[in-house]
């Protein structure tokens, strides 16, 4: 799946205008009010944003990954907040439904979800159950024709917003093998929220709890039709997003470089411009470096990611999209780091926004799998191999 050159040409272009005249001039509203503007939302929609990665035949506008990757990068270079309304629709909200759901799910979510007439939010992690996805407890009994559902919910983007939920629950025994994936509609008796959750940045992205009591969810709502699936269909549905994100990052690499360079340019100590002190130089072709290699490895992945066959798992794929997620986010974290001392003082600042981006990168090591995390995968595979 792909969408033809010129046509997404096109659509790169509308995406950068878009950035350039509409998100990046909004980005001190988001920061002020918490909130993304409801008109930004709706321009997100009639541009298709909320169905880039959904098949056309479903309403989207169908994106390969390395397409995606491409938009994602723009979508980095602003305010992760505005990716953020419309990002669990792209990817993890969406796609179990996409890779693993019955013909009946597609023809019945899908098209909405690529709309953004319903917000999509993926339900995996819990109070006690982070990196260790597989020790979920939230349970799932079956009632008749439906499963009664109890558990909490953590940490969910998109949650406040979310139409219904990509949910992974224990209908099993211990364990992967026990779980499965629900599409649950969030105005399901017994489905309530948290309180929303302060964080250290990000401000206008939404998560909370999710907290499930007696929620009777309709068996045919099991994503695939069968049981004991959802932990796989989690891991694919990571393992694309972990490639997104490290799109994404390599995007914020490169609009702190691009304000960094700016002020080194204009600033003036010792009688010239800082960026003329080969410090300062050595600080940005770090940063440079850093990115280039980056956004290679994002753009080799994603070229391995269309070429295996659709919604199945390749081992070295996997392990490949957690080589770009360690790097590309570690990246950031140390190009933002930079771009704040290139500023001097003034990074700290929020009015120069290199502070605002160094706190909002800080989530993207954390969240779709801590670099701990994607070490390990990395490290399991090459010892599995023969
Ligand atoms: N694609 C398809 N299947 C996969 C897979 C992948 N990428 N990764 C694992 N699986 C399968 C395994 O093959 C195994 O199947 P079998 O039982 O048939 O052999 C099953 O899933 C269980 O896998 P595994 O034994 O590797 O599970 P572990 O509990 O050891 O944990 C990690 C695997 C740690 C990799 C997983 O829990 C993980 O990714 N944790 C991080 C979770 C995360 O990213 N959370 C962020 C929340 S969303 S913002």
């Amino acid at each position: 799946m792909s969408l033809d050159t010129e046509s997404f040409e096109l659509l790169l272009a509308t995406v950068q205008r878009f950035i350039h005249e509409r998100l990046v001039p909004a980005e001190n509203t988001v920061e002020e009010l918490d909130e993304v503007p409801a008109d930004i939302v709706e321009d997100m929609k009639e541009m298709g944003l909320f169905g880039l990665s959904i098949p056309e035949e479903y309403g989207g506008i169908g994106l390969s990954m390395s397409q995606e990757c491409q938009v994602a990068f723009e979508l980095g270079q602003t305010a992760l907040a505005f990716r953020s309304v419309f990002g669990t629709n792209v990817g993890i909200g969406s796609q179990g439904i996409l890779m693993d759901g019955t013909e009946e799910q597609k023809r019945e979510f899908l098209p909405r979800v690529a709309s953004g007439e319903l917000i999509m939010s993926f339900a995996l992690t819990e109070p006690d159950a982070g990196s260790d996805a597989a020790a979920l407890k939230t349970r799932a009994e079956l009632d008749g024709d439906c499963y009664v559902l109890n558990g909490v919910k953590r940490f969910i983007t998109n949650a406040p917003r979310a139409g219904a939920f990509t949910l992974m629950a224990r209908t099993g025994g211990e364990g992967a093998g026990g779980i499965s994936s629900f599409i649950v509609p969030s105005n399901l008796p017994g489905i309530s929220l948290g309180k929303p959750d302060k964080k250290m940045g990000q401000r206008g992205t939404k998560t909370c709890d999710v907290i499930l009591e007696n929620v009777r969810v309709p068996a045919a709502n099991i994503i695939g039709g069968v049981p004991g699936k959802g932990f796989k269909t989690a891991m694919k549905v990571l393992d694309r997003g972990r490639l997104h994100v490290s799109a994404l990052s390599c995007g914020v690499a490169q609009r702190v470089l691009n304000e960094s360079v700016a002020y080194a340019r204009e600033r003036k100590q010792f009688g010239q411009r800082i960026g003329d002190f080969q410090l300062v130089q050595a600080m940005l072709a770090d940063s440079q470096a850093e990115l280039y290699a980056g956004w290679s490895m994002v753009q080799d992945c994603a070229r391995r990611y269309d070429a295996k066959p659709a919604g199945k798992s390749d081992p070295d794929v996997s392990m490949r999209a957690s080589c770009a997620k360690m790097f590309c986010t570690e990246m950031v974290g140390r190009v933002a780091d930079r771009g704040v001392q290139v500023h001097g003082g003034a990074g700290y600042i929020n009015e120069y926004k290199v502070e605002r981006f160094y706190r909002d990168v800080r989530l993207l090591r954390l969240y779709e799998g801590t670099t701990q995390i994607q070490q390990l995968i990395i490290g399991r595979e090459l010892m599995r191999r023969d």
